[in-house]
């Protein structure tokens, strides 16, 4: 029998996960896939794919690197295989929920649109099946909110939520003159002093922003930054990347989750390699600086 992968209302998840969907997990969380660059680790994302069936899938933004795509175009095989991986497995009846990120902004021109039983949304509150109400965002809006972390801890909501708003039309205004989009996570991560600190600002923002919005905690991506942590009294979730770290966060059907490193998974072909006949000092050293993608690929 077909059912319609998104019942309404939405959000979705917070549908018990039907009998007939019995699948290894009952969610799964992928962020910054970045398909369309070099550094996209396309073959570990469908292997990965393959070992995590889930009854609900999110995308959790920058699945697609639209600034990269319009420089120049790579777009090898791998790149569509991730695609129609995800796309069969919509048809089969998991609902997927493609939530974008600011490299593949130009889909915020379609939320509430379907594709192929994917459906396009600016944010999702997920429901763990423990009942923890989560807030899903690629995370980008806030980066505003990070850089200027100290001042706008002391105004009011209204100004708050004025700067979000004000920070969200510069970018589309600048973007109208042809300048890119200014990251802040792009930036401070050529600055690997400031990175540090901006990683913890950023996480306890986001966190703040769960609190604030009266969620349990917050499932975000953007900074390329795989965590599980409680911060405050939120939760902070964050998916990782498909371009360095390879990892996703997968929900156990009774609500538990877990960050799952596919480069480090014993499941993995990279891990079974690695069992049989371990590297030299030397080739590990090469198939590391192989592996990282070039810095300008980066966030
Ligand atoms: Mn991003």
């Amino acid at each position: 029998m077909m059912t319609p992968p998104f019942p309404s209302p939405l959000p979705v998840s917070a549908e018990a996960p039907k009998p007939d969907q019995n699948r290894p997990y009952r969610t799964l969380f992928i962020s910054d896939v970045h398909l369309g660059t070099r550094g996209c680790q396309a073959g570990m994302l469908l292997e990965f794919l393959r070992h995590h069936e889930a009854d609900c899938i999110y995308l959790v933004g920058d699945i697609f690197d639209g600034w990269r795509l319009r420089r120049g175009w790579h777009w090898p095989q791998s790149h569509n295989d991730v695609i129609e991986a995800l796309l069969a497995k919509a048809h089969s009846g998991v609902p997927i929920l493609y939530i974008p990120g600011n490299h593949d902004e130009v889909m915020r021109h379609y939320f509430g649109t379907h594709f192929g039983g994917v459906e396009v949304k600016a944010d999702a509150v997920h429901t763990t099946a423990d009942g923890r109400r989560m807030l899903v965002t690629h995370g980008d809006q806030y980066d505003v909110v990070v850089m200027n972390a100290k001042w706008l801890a002391h105004v009011g909501d209204w100004a708050y939520n004025m700067v979000l708003t004000a920070n969200t039309w510069l970018n589309r205004i600048k973007r109208l003159w042809g300048g890119q989009y200014w990251s802040l996570s792009n930036w401070a991560k050529q600055q690997v002093k400031s990175a540090v600190n901006f990683i913890g600002e950023y996480e306890k923002v986001l966190a703040e922003e769960a609190s604030r919005g009266g969620y349990d905690g917050i499932i975000c991506g953007h900074i390329h930054k795989a965590e599980i942590t409680v911060i405050g009294d939120a939760e902070y979730v964050n998916c990782g990347d498909w371009m360095e770290s390879c990892t996703g966060i997968v929900e156990h059907h009774d609500g538990t989750l877990q960050l799952i490193d596919w480069t480090r998974d014993p499941r993995s072909a990279q891990q079974r390699e690695r069992g049989k006949k371990r590297p030299k000092r030397a080739d590990r050293e090469k198939l590391k600086n192989s592996k990282s993608a070039p810095e300008s690929e980066k966030a």
